[in-house]
């Protein structure tokens, strides 16, 4: 019997796009622990730089899946079906706005805009939830990221931190449905993290620096802290804690003034 809290856990992630990304940052703590990880990646264009990260870890295995298409995440499903059978866990850490909806007034985002970031960053956890929950037939842990902006109203973030708010919503309608399987669903709110997504935030540094100086820890987090926390959501030292939503945040949602 292996001490790994993962061994022979099957664990799809979604959402590297670089060394920098958070759920690169989680694929390293799942490997420690013995998982075996299952990655997509968008398309073409991010293909030769996820492969390789992807051929880092011994074992695992590359699907490509882009969430806007449907097809994609049945073709993800079968995938799965075929090459790995059983899933324990699910990893969503994906998100898109469009950079004009990422800076100044929320009142002026457009319909489309809206509609995208909802898809995009909340309805695409529903949507593959659905294609592969029937593959968790062992029970299994389904993990988001989410940020504060969902919460509280947060300059520039705008219509992300509304789509982050039906993300949290769908990990509780999820968990509901989902827990007479025996899956859990809950969500990570990150503090802020340098990556590329974060490149489409106004005055990214900034906001770093104020962190430093008012978060209790006084410090900023990183995708170990952020990693260490889903590999916590995807073991069985969880197996008590569904629809919740945890934040990985060096203490700051707890700060007022
Ligand atoms: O400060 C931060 N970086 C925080 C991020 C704080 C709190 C939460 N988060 C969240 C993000 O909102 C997101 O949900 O963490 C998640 C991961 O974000 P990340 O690691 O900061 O960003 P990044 O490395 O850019 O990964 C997000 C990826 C996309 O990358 P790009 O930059 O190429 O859009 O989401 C993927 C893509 O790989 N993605 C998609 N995957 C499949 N289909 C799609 C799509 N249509 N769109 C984006």
């Amino acid at each position: 019997m292996s001490s790994m809290l993962l061994h022979e856990k099957n664990i799809l992630i979604m959402g590297v796009a670089n060394n920098r990304s958070i759920a690169w940052g989680i694929a390293q703590s799942l490997a420690a622990q013995g998982a075996r990880l299952i990655f997509t990646y968008e398309n073409e264009r991010v293909l030769e730089r996820v492969q390789k990260l992807v051929n880092t870890i011994p074992n695992s295995l590359i699907c490509p899946c882009n969430v806007q298409i449907d097809e994609e995440i049945d073709m993800l499903a079968s995938f799965l079906k075929e090459h790995v059978g059983i899933i324990h866990g699910y990893v969503h850490s994906i998100a898109y706005a469009k950079p004009e909806d990422l800076d100044g007034l929320f009142v002026e985002t457009s319909r489309n805009g809206f509609t995208l970031a909802h898809e995009i960053s909340a309805y695409s956890l529903a949507a593959v939830s659905q294609r592969i929950y029937p593959l968790m037939t062992e029970g299994g842990s389904i993990v988001t990221m989410t940020y504060i902006g969902a919460e509280r109203a947060i300059t520039n973030y705008n219509v992300m931190g509304i789509a982050k708010a039906s993300l949290e919503a769908c990990v509780r309608y999820l968990a509901n449905d989902l827990g007479s399987y025996g899956i859990r669903v809950n969500a990570i709110s990150a503090g802020p993290i340098r990556t590329l997504a974060a490149y489409g935030i106004k005055d990214f540094n900034g906001m770093l620096k104020k962190i430093e100086e008012i978060t209790p820890l006084h410090k900023t987090v990183d995708t170990s802290e952020v990693g260490d926390t889903a590999m916590f959501l995807l073991s069985q030292l969880s197996r008590g804690i569904t629809g919740e939503t945890i934040h990985v945040d060096a203490g700051y949602h707890i700060t007022g003034m």
